[in-house]
């Protein structure tokens, strides 16, 4: 077995790794970058603990790919899913668990994993899922037989809320049978019962804060009398001239009048101030299991939420609510590699986690990743982001400070200057003082488009595509509405019909 690479391997066994993965939390929603409104005092004490990169992006901000992203280290180029597919088996490349394992780590994964098919194990030795009602493709789900074995089989969903809209009510069972408790207690208990003569690396993937919103009674009590904040409006996002990808996100999607906009907002922070106090108890059980001085601890999010930010919800859009991710990495206490408390501005996304995760415990990062390691020297000048094809797509491009984001379908773009207008309330992209930023971030997106891409580029220009009629389509399926799940779900025909949208 490989000791770990610093000075003090002869003195410390290779380290473990706890990395926390939740769903759909935007990079803003951070009590220690400043937000004044969401409490998360666990992950702030991590930050303290660590290093935060407020630079930080899903290159592509919807479920599927975004995971495919942290669990094989390449971009979606690579691992072949920019739209989300739920039927597509994982590319045959290495993976992050797979790695940790042949080095002769004890691996497992608690929560979700969205793969297929499900119970793909992608190279851990365990895995404990909670896939979010999704039976439908196949593979039973450890968290539905918990609440079975509870005696609540099937009731998971009689909240009634959706998986992809933004009503909400309280928890409707018990607490301990909330799924950010179960996925809490199991990776704790994993802790716990782990092989004492290897190291360990624990996946951890909240299923929250993604809808449905269904927080715990108590936690949506602490917010009821805060300010959670308006969402954040624009001239560009209320013009008639808007992208079709917007158009339909804005029409489709419900709008929420103020008091209820507010209600549902602090039921959303609810749910993150749950995980985060949840979490504490993960770093309690490697505190008492004397290990938590050599534990590596990652948290990070698949992609964000737009939260009603110029008039949109959800994710698939490079706007910073729903690309920013929050991104933390706290090292082993015996290594000087992290200066506690530090910020990184680097460029990074979740394609670099393997890589990175990899290089701090010693094992060689396979040659497939096209991630960076986020601790390394080597740092990348401009970040590459795609989602979807056809009239929905857009591609981004940002070099840290400006961000350009292309809409083919009637070839549009936006361009935002991060430091002066982190909202994007600003469309620069026509603007005569910005157009040799807007050039340069064109030549750097022209190297980066591949496939189908290239029939939108005509001579060397962006020519994009026609805008489809704007018909927006009806929603008899409540946005993925979940119903009772005892007696179990059939395997549906078409495994891959979507029940879930990420
Ligand atoms: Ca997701």
């Amino acid at each position: 077995m490989k000791e770990f690479a610093s000075s003090n391997s002869a003195k410390h066994p290779r380290p473990h790794v706890l990395f926390i993965t939740v769903d759909q939390w935007p990079g803003h929603l951070l009590g220690f970058t400043g937000n004044p409104s969401i409490e998360t005092p666990t992950i702030d004490n991590l930050a303290k603990s660590g290093v935060h990169f407020p630079n930080a992006y899903s290159g592509c901000p919807v479920c599927i790919p975004a995971r495919r992203s942290i669990m094989t280290g390449t971009t979606s180029r690579v691992h072949g899913d920019r739209i989300f597919q739920p039927a597509l088996p994982m590319p045959a490349i290495p993976t992050l668990a797979g790695c940790f394992t042949r080095e002769g780590y004890q691996t497992s994964a608690t929560g979700k994993l969205h793969v297929y098919p499900t119970r793909d194990r992608i190279g851990f030795e365990e895995t404990f899922i909670a896939e979010e009602g999704r039976s439908h493709l196949g593979g039973v789900d450890d968290y539905e037989i918990f609440l079975a074995d509870k005696g609540y089989a099937g009731q998971q969903f009689m909240h009634g809320m959706s998986n992809n809209e933004y009503s909400w009510r309280p928890w409707h069972l018990e607490e301990s049978l909330h799924v950010t408790n179960w996925i809490t207690k199991t990776a704790a208990t994993n802790i716990r019962r782990r092989d004492p003569t290897r190291p360990s690396f624990w996946y951890v993937s909240y299923t929250q804060p993604h809808p449905p919103i269904v927080p715990l009674a108590s936690y949506f009590d602490r917010y009821r009398s805060r300010d959670v904040g308006r969402p954040v409006e624009s001239e560009w996002s209320q013009s008639p001239d808007l992208p079709y990808a917007l158009a339909i996100n804005q029409k489709i999607k419900q709008q929420l009048p103020p008091d209820q906009y507010d209600d549902m907002r602090r039921a959303f922070y609810a749910q993150c101030t749950h995980i985060d106090h949840q979490v504490r108890l993960l770093i309690g059980s490697l505190r008492e299991e004397g290990i938590l001085d050599n534990t590596i601890i990652v948290f990070t999010s698949d992609h964000g939420d737009m939260l009603g930010d110029h008039g949109m919800y959800a994710k698939r859009y490079f706007y910073q609510g729903s690309a920013q991710i929050p991104m933390i990495i706290v090292d082993s206490a015996h290594t000087n590699r992290i200066p506690p408390g530090s910020t990184d501005t680097r460029l990074v996304g979740l394609q670099d986690i393997m890589p990175t995760l990899l290089t701090m415990c010693g094992i060689t990062v396979p040659e497939s990743c096209d991630g960076i390691s986020m601790t390394g020297e080597t740092q990348r000048d401009t970040l590459y982001g795609e989602c979807l094809e056809g009239p929905l797509a857009s591609r981004m491009i940002t070099d840290g400070r400006y961000k350009l984001i292309w809409y083919p379908a009637g070839n549009h773009f936006q361009l935002f200057d991060l430091h002066s207008d982190p909202s994007e309330q600003i469309n620069l992209s026509a603007h005569s003082d910005f157009q040799n930023v807007v050039a340069s971030l064109k030549r750097q997106l022209l190297l980066e488009l591949y496939g189908n891409d290239k029939d939108w580029i005509k001579n060397g220009s962006f020519v994009g595509c026609e805008v489809p009629k704007l018909v927006i389509p009806t929603n008899r399926g409540l946005s993925g509405q979940r119903g009772i799940h005892f007696p179990p779900l059939a395997t549906s025909i078409d495994p891959g019909e979507v029940v879930g949208f990420g």
